[in-house]
């Protein structure tokens, strides 16, 4: 084990922009502009980098089912920055301070992805993730009382998790649905990571099985706070709460420490920013004692993870090894 714990502070101010609604007859231009605004008062308590919700150009398009996908074009973003987006970067060149958005991003090549990029200080792009877990349905299934049809309007990201150098650390990315799996913190575990950022929307009514509603908030931090903890590292998650085209969604955006502990948390469903400063430094406390991966790990024990997707089970209901 190598036992090495936290040295010289390396303190990354990180502010979580939760942001409310965004109606559906909101313009682009006007969310730039509270974009903006959450972002001046990020740098105002001197954040170094401020994280935005999943899809926080637009209204969360995809509770609307349109026949031609065509239709839904103008949700999504051709270029990054672009004449709308670029007072954005403007302010955090001007501001100093980076920031991480997700957004609807359609390629060149026709293909559409759900998107979150890290911007450095500077105002230039350092790293692009798409959404590897994709949620809800594929078709139209009129009988819900909204649609969740990402998985008509996104293709799954086949990237992976990406770790990047930036903010005098190592930052990786996931977005909303990817919190709730394991495998997104440990891909990232072991590359190091030492400060996840994701963006998330959750109706608050999960219509495949409403037992689960009145757990939202729990399951929203129990999976980001044991995320943090078993890899050793910083999470900050970032809401798009409040009540968007009738469809209420969960707030309580949160910046978690490496021990699993909130640091920081909001109180309402609206536009707010809250602000933690998070010593990297810390990470080494977990990465190099209790989850120091490398002494302790037993992949060779562990070949189900890549090999299968979910359990395989005879008709008796006994696994099929
Ligand atoms: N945008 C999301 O990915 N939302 C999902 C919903 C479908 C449960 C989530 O995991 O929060």
């Amino acid at each position: 084990m190598r036992g090495e714990l936290r040295g010289e502070p390396r303190v990354v101010r990180v502010a979580a922009a939760q942001m409310g609604p965004i109606q559906r007859t909101d313009s682009r231009e006007a969310t730039v502009t509270r974009l903006c605004s959450l972002l001046h008062r990020a740098a105002d308590g001197g954040a170094d980098v401020v994280v935005f919700p999943e899809l926080a150009l637009t209204t969360f398009f995809p509770r609307w089912f349109v026949d031609d996908i065509s239709q839904a074009d103008h949700y999504y973003e051709r270029e990054m920055p672009s004449p709308t987006t670029s007072p954005l970067f403007l302010a955090a060149r001007e501001r100093k301070v980076g920031f991480s958005l997700g957004y609807a991003e359609l390629t060149p090549d026709g293909r559409r992805f759900n998107t979150q990029i890290l911007v450095q200080k500077d105002g230039s792009i350092v790293a692009r993730y798409r959404k590897v877990h994709i949620p809800g349905h594929a078709t139209h299934e009129p009988q819900r009382k909204f649609q969740h049809a990402e998985r008509y309007y996104f293709e799954p990201s086949n990237d992976g998790f990406g770790v990047w150098t930036a903010f005098g650390g190592r930052v990786g990315m996931m977005i909303c649905n990817d919190r709730r799996w394991p495998e997104t913190y440990r891909e990232m575990g072991l590359q190091g990571v030492e400060l996840i950022l994701c963006g998330y929307n959750t109706p608050l009514n999960y219509l495949p099985d409403p037992s689960q509603d009145r757990l939202a908030g729990f399951h929203n931090a129990l999976v980001m706070q044991a995320g943090a903890y078993q890899n050793g590292t910083f999470v900050v998650g970032v809401a798009k709460g409040g009540c968007e085209e009738g469809v209420d969604s969960l707030a309580e955006s949160h910046i978690i420490a490496p021990s699993g502990e909130v640091l920081a948390k909001t109180v309402g469903n609206g536009d707010e920013v809250i602000i933690a400063d998070c010593d990297l430094e810390w990470c080494k406390n977990y990465q190099n004692t209790l989850f120091d991966m490398d002494y302790y790990r037993r992949p060779e024990v562990y070949p189900r993870l890549t090999s299968q997707r979910g359990p395989r089970l005879r008709a008796d209901g006994t696994p099929l090894t």
